[in-house]
């Protein structure tokens, strides 16, 4: 636009007074020259100066035009950068003035809480002395109080003694009392009897000697009277101020009751604050004595128990003594019957044929059997063949059997070579004869032999016949 303006206002001047070659050529259409020739290059130059200078000027019009943008940006930002920074600068005096009221306040709250942490440290120190203190005098009033009961005890103690020391004066004293008006009655009779006897005197003076006589003797007992009546009068007068000692001491006492029962008073008061604790200590002591209550029942119900049990254990001591008594006496029986039935049984069996040795009785068949049914037959009398495990039985065997040979107890058909007893124990010192046991042809059971220098063992087969020697305990049963 302007620059069509600007275009139009340089053509009115410069492009007036420029000419085409056409236009020359109008104007001077005979020839070139030189005039003209520089007229040419002379526009020429012209024009490309304009040209230039035109694109200049656009350039500078579009670099003005991008500046004059650019400015305009800078400046609606430098506007809002300084609304954004009045706002923030607003908003941060708000704040800071909020933050400084808060702080006023958060100071003077602290402040204030500083304070009342003061005074409450105060008051709990306050209170933790007052605690201490009354600890402290919880501890003496309750040291005073088990202190002034103990006394107070012993005081009610030998003011209850003094009451019936009192009370036993005071009969004694009523009965001194009534003797003495007894005999002051009995003084008046006599002193009665002694005007009438006065007034007979006057009247039957011949009987004045035997009346005078009369006379002197109640004159005598009127003395003794009267020195009773003194010594009487002498004891109520010491019971009357033993009776004032103990009026005033009963009132000394009343008065010390008094001031205790003050003083008791004044701590019971002052132990209001330990009502709780003796309360929470009834309490306690209420649930004990419910314990103790009922561990008390519980003790008598096992007492009586215990002196059931004592009872029954008394009486079955009796029992038990009698009866050991009675065992005692019937084991000795027993014992005696024992003897006595072995001595029989032995003496039987020795008439039998069985001899006695030791503590057994053995018995020499003159039958011979095999090794099996000589065991039998000493098994159907309660015996079996014999074991020989000592050299003395040995030497009673061989004695027994004299020139013969018999069975014995002594096996190894179970396993060969391991020869074992009929009772199941294994041998352990053998008697066998030299060269025995050689298990010549099966030879399982053993036999001993009695026969002069050849007095030992042998193994022959079982079922050989052969005597046999039963052996029977005594002691057994
Ligand atoms: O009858 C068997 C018996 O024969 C001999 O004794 C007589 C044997 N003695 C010797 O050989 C020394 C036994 O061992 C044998 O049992
Ligand atoms: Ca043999």
């Amino acid at each position: 636009m302007e620059l069509n303006d600007f275009m139009g206002s340089k053509s009115g001047s410069t492009y007036d007074r420029l000419e085409t070659p056409k236009t020359r050529n109008a104007k001077n259409p005979g020839g070139d020259t030189a005039g003209g020739r520089c007229s040419r290059l002379t526009a020429v130059c012209l024009g490309l100066l304009c040209v230039l200078l035109l694109t200049a000027i656009i350039v500078l019009w579009v670099k003005f035009n991008h500046l004059a943008t650019q400015s305009d940006y800078l400046q609606r930002s430098v506007h809002n950068l300084t609304v954004e920074k009045e706002g923030l600068e607003a908003s941060h005096k708000n704040s800071v003035g909020e933050i400084r009221a808060n702080k006023n306040k958060v100071t003077a709250e602290k402040d204030k809480l500083q304070t009342s942490y003061n005074n409450l440290i105060k008051e709990k120190d306050q209170l933790q002395t007052r605690y201490n203190i009354l600890a402290e005098e919880r501890d003496q009033l309750q040291a005073n109080k088990s202190t002034v009961t103990t006394e107070k005890d012993q005081l009610q103690t030998s003011y209850n003694n003094l009451i019936k020391e009192k009370d036993q004066l005071q009969t004694r004293y009523n009965i001194l009392a009534e003797e003495r008006d007894q005999l002051q009655a009995n003084m008046s009779t006599v002193t009665t009897e002694k005007d009438q006897l006065q007034t007979i005197y006057h009247n039957l003076v011949k009987e004045k000697d035997q009346l005078q006589t009369r006379y002197n003797i109640l004159a005598i007992e009127r003395d003794q009277l009267q020195a009773n009546k003194s010594t009487v009068t002498t004891e109520k007068d010491q019971l009357q101020t033993v009776y004032n000692n103990l009026s005033k001491e009963k009132d000394q006492l009343q008065t010390r009751y008094n001031i205790l029962a003050e003083e008791r008073n004044q701590l019971q008061t002052s132990n209001i604050n330990l009502t709780r604790e003796v309360d929470w200590l009834r309490n306690n002591n209420k649930n004990l004595t419910r314990e103790k209550d009922q561990l008390q029942t519980n003790n008598n119900n096992l007492i009586i128990e215990k002196e059931k049990l004592q009872t029954r254990y008394n009486n079955m001591t009796l029992e038990r003594d009698t009866l050991r008594s009675n065992f005692n006496n019937l084991n000795n029986l027993n014992k005696q019957l024992q003897t006595t039935c072995k001595s029989k049984v032995v003496d039987i069996h020795v008439q039998l044929g069985w001899r006695s040795f030791g503590s057994s009785i053995y018995y020499l068949s003159d039958e011979e059997k095999t090794w099996s049914d000589s065991r039998h037959y000493c098994q159907d009398r309660g015996a079996d063949l014999i074991i020989i495990n000592s050299k003395e039985k040995q030497d009673f065997a061989v004695k027994t059997v004299g020139g013969k040979r018999a069975w014995i107890g002594l096996t190894d058909r179970h396993t060969e070579n391991v020869w074992k007893w009929v009772d199941g124990s294994a041998l352990t010192t053998g008697y066998w004869l030299p060269g025995e046991p050689n298990n010549a042809g099966e030879e399982d059971c053993a036999e001993v032999m009695g026969v002069v220098m050849k007095e030992g063992w042998n193994d022959i087969p079982c079922t050989n016949k052969n005597r046999w020697i039963c052996e029977k305990s005594i002691t057994d049963n």
